[in-house]
Formats: C-alpha cells, sequence, structure tokens
C-alpha cells in the first residue's frame, strides 16, 4: 500500500481504491504495525473516486511524504560507490578512507537533511553554483518509527557534490547539505514485508527530452543489511517522529558526467515508484 502526502491531505492506495487518512503525518506514520494500522482505517475511511484520486495525485499536488522527520544518509554501502569516491579523491590522498570504511564494521552514516531542505516529486532539486561536478545518487530509502522498527520504504536522490567532496573529504557536509539537496516521493509504500534484494533501482536522466544516462541493478547489491545500518543510527540518537535513512547509491554516472540546469532525474524502484525532479539552481543564490 502507498501513503501519498498531498496538499489537499493524506492518500492512502490500497488494492486500487484511494482513502482519505484524516489525521496529522507524523501521528500516523509512527507506530508499529503502520501496515496493519492503515488497512484497519480502509474499513471507515473515506474513499475517493478515480476522478478525484486523479486530482489528489497530480504533479502539482504531490509532498514530499515527510513532516518532522530527519533525513539521514548511509555512503559506501555499494562497492560502485566505494570506487567513484576513490577515483574522485586520488588527488585530495583520501582514496583509502572510503575503501576502510567499506570493509569496517561501522558503516558511515551522515546527516542529510532537515524536512525543508527536501523535495517532493515532480519538484525541483538544486546543484551548487559553486561546484563543477554534480550527480543524482539514487537511494533505496527506509522509513524507521521512533522505536527503530522500518516500517516502509521510499525512492531517495541524495543530490551531491562530487567536485567538492573529491577536493577534500571533510568537506563532505557541504557537498551533500544545501536547500534542496534531497528528494524524497513520491509516496511512502508501506510494508511489513521487507524490500528484497531482487528489487531493481533505475536511475534515467533526460536532457532536452533525450535520455543521456539510463543504468539500472538490484538491492542484492548492497553490502550491509538494513537493520544494521538502522542499528548504528539509533544506537545513541532519539527519533521522536521516526527518520529516514537512504541506503547508499548504487549507481554512478560515468566520471565525465555531471548535471546541468534543466535535466530531469527519473529514479524507479520496484513496488515503490518513481521519483522525478529537475535540476535548478537556488534563485536565491543565483551570482
Ligand atoms: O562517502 C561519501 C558519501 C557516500 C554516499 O553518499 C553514498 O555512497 O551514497
Ligand atoms: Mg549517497
Amino acid at each position: 500500500m502507498k501513503l501519498y502526502n498531498t496538499i489537499k491531505g493524506i492518500l492512502l492506495d490500497y488494492n486500487e481504491t484511494a482513502f482519505v487518512i484524516d489525521q496529522p503525518w507524523d501521528v500516523l506514520v509512527n507506530r508499529n504495525d503502520l501496515e496493519g494500522y492503515l488497512i484497519s482505517k480502509t474499513k471507515t475511511a473515506k474513499q475517493l473516486t478515480g476522478a478525484e484520486k486523479l486530482e489528489w495525485l497530480a504533479i502539482d499536488t504531490i509532498l514530499p511524504p515527510i513532516s518532522r522527520q530527519e533525513v539521514w544518509a548511509a555512503g559506501v554501502t555499494y562497492l560502485k560507490s566505494r570506487d567513484a569516491r576513490m577515483e574522485e579523491s586520488q588527488s585530495s590522498g583520501a582514496a583509502s578512507l572510503y575503501d576502510k570504511v567499506y570493509d569496517a564494521a561501522r558503516p558511515e552514516l551522515f546527516f542529510k537533511a532537515a524536512a525543508s531542505r527536501v523535495a517532493g516529486h515532480g519538484q525541483q532539486v538544486y546543484i551548487r553554483k559553486d561546484s563543477a561536478w554534480n550527480v543524482p545518487e539514487p537511494e533505496l530509502t527506509l522509513f524507521i518509527n521512533s522505536k527503530g522498527s522500518i516500517q516502509g520504504y521510499s525512492v531517495g536522490n541524495d543530490m551531491s557534490s562530487r567536485s567538492i567532496e573529491g577536493e577534500n573529504a571533510l568537506y563532505l557536509p557541504q557537498a551533500k547539505i544545501y536547500e534542496k539537496s534531497a528528494a524524497i516521493g513520491p509516496c511512502l509504500y508501506v510494508s511489513s514485508a521487507h524490500i528484497g534484494g531482487e528489487t531493481a533501482i533505475k536511475l534515467n536522466i533526460k536532457r532536452n527530452g533525450a535520455v543521456i544516462y539510463n543504468d539500472a541493478t538490484t538491492v542484492s547489491r548492497i553490502k550491509r543489511s538494513f537493520d544494521e545500518l538502522v542499528s548504528y543510527l539509533y544506537s545513541e540518537c532519539d527519533f521522536s517522529y521516526g527518520c529516514y535513512l537512504m541506503t547508499g547509491t548504487c549507481l554512478v554516472p560515468p566520471g565525465e558526467f555531471t548535471l546541468q540546469v534543466g535535466d530531469e532525474v527519473e529514479i524507479s524502484i520496484d513496488k515503490i515508484g518513481t521519483l522525478v525532479n529537475t535540476i535548478a539552481l537556488n534563485p536565491k543564490h543565483k551570482p
């Protein structure tokens, strides 16, 4: 089942029927057995007609599925990511950091975004004006409740500056955290069953309507289990409203590739859906 946050309210898409769930997002999602609770709500919740459902899910109506949750991210959880970072950081001498963290017991985890910096499906994500090399990072994103239990999944984009991170690994927060550097959506896919290794993640980038990059892989290539990532994240942090955790990028465009303003980034993950964002510069910060 899919839970959508929209400007009209919260829509639950279950068995081809759309229901209105009249509750604040943070109260609704932060529970154990979210799936069972939502199924029970379908008995009394208002149903939408097909036309109403289309209106609620129009591209300018959908919001990111987040309210007061923090967004965290795991890094170097796939070999592709390790190799790309080792290459980009060769001149800074930091390549071995990535090699070490890939093999270490403790994963790389970093704070990615406050909810206000997160874009939803159909919205713009930004590249930094002081960055020459920018990529999207397609990441399966966990929704974890305040008790540390995974209740759902979403599609995430961990927008990143490779030039800033490659210059010096200590610049990671600037490479990763800025306005609209994260996108999550289009929905929260709620499931008590774990997302399996066979789940496909696809990245498609279009420029002037033409596909300029397209690749896919599966979650099975991840080095660490979700439970391992969650247990490190929750070991010394409390999340009163639950939190999102991006689980690391599994696809990296070739070294010569950088995003341009106007590019369209599409990330699809089986069962969850497709998150589409357009690349822009922050209008407030244009030179
Ligand atoms: O080590 C830097 C960040 C890694 C990352 O974001 C990823 O692997 O997805
Ligand atoms: Mg990432």
